[in-house]
């Protein structure tokens, strides 16, 4: 069957990428689909809110350059965290320039991204080469890359040709591409090149533009909700920024994280149930 119809468990066992694999195995252990996105500017909000919604997620994912008092301490502090409540780490990252300025960028700099992320992603706008990049740095530390495979955001340009030119590359780079990011699942989008077609294929689908109590922002960014997202369209993961962390008092946060977790996890049992 395809991926989204077994559980987590089975595609823990059967998956070769180590940062894929503790994932699924993150997910099943925590009951948790829920990644959640901490895009705030000072790193004691971040490392707050961290700490609140740690107990529900299975990853946080980062855009660590918007930290304006960011020092390298931050990510001893992150990794503290990701240990104290078992989740793993996604800086969002979005490289998109060609192979070797991604390499430099990926392991080098005021970041070192490569050194503490254990999924990144990127554009596939430059072609195989970013993939080839980033896998020099990535795969001999077991991290795992997902393309941009569609956006949620409206006009944007990740469609049609360019979506499965996406999934094409992905599935000649399955060693370091384990998933996307996207809409849906990918299984079926038409592929340039039959030949590189796995029946046993498993590619993460992370997705953002997950709220429940508001359709988009002025900005936008489009919002559909744990269910549509993970029961109708297939997705593996849930993506929520403002929706949980933008939420105020600390008990707040801390009770919108368990809300989709729970929504996220309901939508989970219903499609492998069906
Ligand atoms: N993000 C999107 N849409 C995308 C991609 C990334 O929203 O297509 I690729 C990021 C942007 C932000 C988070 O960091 O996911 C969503 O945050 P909100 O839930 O606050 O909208």
């Amino acid at each position: 069957p395809s991926a989204h119809l077994q559980t987590y468990a089975q595609r823990a066992q059967k998956h070769a990428n180590p940062a894929a694999k503790a994932l699924l195995e993150t997910i099943e252990r925590k009951k948790s689909n829920l990644c959640v996105s901490v895009d705030v500017t000072k790193q004691a909000d971040f490392l707050r809110i961290i700490d609140v919604v740690g107990p529900y997620i299975c990853l946080v994912k980062t855009h660590i350059d918007i930290i304006e008092d960011f020092d390298p301490s931050l990510i001893d502090r992150l990794r503290e965290l990701s240990e104290k409540h078992d989740f793993l780490i996604f800086e969002d990252r979005k490289f998109a320039d060609i192979g070797n300025t991604v390499a430099l960028q990926y392991s080098s700099g005021v970041y070192k991204i490569a050194s503490w992320s254990h999924i990144t992603n990127a554009h596939p706008v430059p072609g195989p080469g970013i993939i080839s990049g980033l896998a020099s740095v990535g795969r001999p530390l077991g991290r795992g890359l997902l393309l941009l495979a569609e956006m949620s955001s409206k006009g944007n340009l990740a469609t049609g040709a360019y979506t499965a030119e996406a999934v094409h590359m992905a599935r000649t780079h399955r060693d370091f591409v384990v998933g996307f990011i996207a809409m849906r699942r990918m299984e079926s989008v038409p592929t340039p090149d039959a030949s590189v077609v796995d029946e046993d294929e498993d590619f993460l689908v992370l997705t953002p533009g997950v709220g429940l109590d508001v359709k988009g922002d002025a900005m936008g960014q489009q919002y559909r909700t744990p269910r549509e997202v993970v029961f109708e369209s297939g997705c593996d993961v849930i993506i929520v920024g403002r929706g949980i962390y933008g939420k105020g008092s600390d008990a707040e946060v801390q009770a919108q994280a368990e809300r989709y977790r729970k929504e996220g996890w309901a939508a989970y049992e219903d499609r492998i149930s069906t």
